[in-house]
């Protein structure tokens, strides 16, 4: 199988593009599989990243942009290199836990010269660091086989869409406005978009054995509790000491104020790249690291259009596939997994106007939300299958429209 790309069409995307100064001049494209907006050069790449050899003692990390990966990059780090503080401070994270597509992201002017990033992940000592933002369909295909330990990460997709458009004035001097980018956001024409791709299929791999679900509303919440359980996954152990100064060292604070975590040398060099100037000193890397900010930053309009987009795209999809075959959750069980205040639960929580609830119970019956069915009217994302094979609203027209029953994820799993 090869990836390939169709041409994104969408009159959103000259808008996006004008707003990046037209420095992709290449254009973007969707790709097939996995259906994500990627700049076309990413096809050059695509193959290596499919084909890439995975190593069993590997950890990856996988995410959608903006939703908490150099914070869980530091973490696992530190972890699986026995809490050596001091080279966490001195070597910048990017050298230390290789962002595999990068190269793939960069407009054509930083491309060339820019080093390999594929063969730098490939050639790092074992156990081996790895970061990507692609979703299952693009990843190496040996992930599925060799089964190494992935960590995802998934935050709200209004902050992360934040974010993210806050990262792409910073790197890139995109002169849309905020409702403008967010707007791109939802049409799936920005990088890597569409955000439920990557969520919704890696939430329904959640419950695999090799597979570690975290959010970044839930590290706000209690970081010590994450720490833990991603030392569990991992098969480290923490002391109580260990535990206090992660939690110091992983504070937002502390990676501001930490070289090697904020980025700013690699945001310089970047935008020096492109021809910008240094950026203005109130834009940084580690931004404002809050939960909910978002949604007092977007227009009412916009908090509207994404209420009603996420629950177009967590809706159960009752009366497909296996529903029938699934035991619903007891009462009391579907009761304990909704906010009080809005009775209201999903995979982030609660997605009420400033509520910050935490997420459902993770052990809920993996069963019934891998094969997406609604549990007496709480959400759970939808379908299995990958979101460009997926009937869903307002996608790209000009994506292919196969119907793919919901398991088909399961058996993907399991094959190379
Ligand atoms: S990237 O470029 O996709 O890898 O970006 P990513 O690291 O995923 O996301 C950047 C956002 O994560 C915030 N961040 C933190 N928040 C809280 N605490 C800590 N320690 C922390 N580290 C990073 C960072 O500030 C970005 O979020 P925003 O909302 O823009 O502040």
């Amino acid at each position: 199988m090869s990836v390939t790309g169709e041409p994104l069409k969408h009159p959103l995307a000259e808008l996006l593009s004008a707003g990046f100064g037209h420095r992709y001049r290449e254009g973007f494209v969707v790709t097939q599989p996995g259906g994500i907006v990627m700049p076309a050069e990413f096809l050059l790449d695509a193959q290596r990243i499919l084909d890439f050899p995975v190593k069993e003692d590997d950890v990856w990390l996988v995410t959608f942009p903006k939703s908490g990966t150099t914070w869980t990059q530091e973490l696992v780090w530190l972890l699986m290199n026995e809490m050596d503080f001091k080279t966490a401070k001195e070597i910048c994270i990017t050298e230390r836990f290789r962002y595999i597509e990068r190269m793939s992201t960069l407009p054509k002017a930083t491309r060339q010269g820019a080093p390999d990033t594929i063969q730098l992940a490939a050639d790092q000592p074992s156990p081996r660091l790895i970061k990507s933002h692609l979703p299952p369909a693009l990843l190496p295909r040996q992930l599925w086989s060799v089964r190494p330990k992935i960590i995802y990460v998934a935050r709200s997709p209004t902050d992360a869409a934040t974010s993210y458009y806050y990262f792409n004035r910073l790197v890139h001097g995109i002169s849309l406005s905020l409702d403008e980018f967010l707007e791109c956001f939802l049409a799936d024409v920005v990088q890597f978009t569409p955000y439920w791709t990557s969520v919704l299929e890696f939430w329904n791999l959640r419950s695999e054995p090799n597979i570690l679900w975290n959010t970044y509303e839930e590290m706000k919440q209690d970081v010590g509790a994450v720490i833990r359980k991603t030392a569990a996954f991992l098969g480290k152990s923490v002391t109580d000491e260990q535990l206090h100064q992660l939690e110091g060292h992983l504070s937002f604070s502390s990676m501001r104020a930490n070289p090697a975590t904020n980025c700013s040398d690699v945001m310089l060099s970047l935008r020096t790249s492109i021809g910008l100037p240094p950026p203005p000193s109130d834009q940084a890397f580690m931004r404002e690291g809050k939960v909910g900010q978002a949604r007092l930053r977007m227009s009412p309009e916009m908090n509207r259009r994404f209420d009603q987009w996420i629950q177009e795209n967590i809706r159960g999809t009752g009366g497909r596939a296996r529903k029938a075959k699934q035991a619903p959750l007891p009462m009391a069980r579907r009761a304990a997994n909704r906010c009080a205040a809005h009775a209201n639960a999903h995979i982030f929580g609660c997605l009420g106007n400033g509520c910050q609830s935490p997420p459902p119970d993770a052990a809920l019956d993996p069963i019934v939300c891998r094969a997406g069915a609604e549990v007496g009217g709480t959400d759970f994302p939808k379908s299995a299958a990958p979101t460009d094979l997926r009937d869903s609203q307002g996608g790209h027209r000009n994506r292919p429209r196969k119907k793919w029953p919901l398991v088909v994820i399961n058996p993907m799993f399991k094959c190379v």
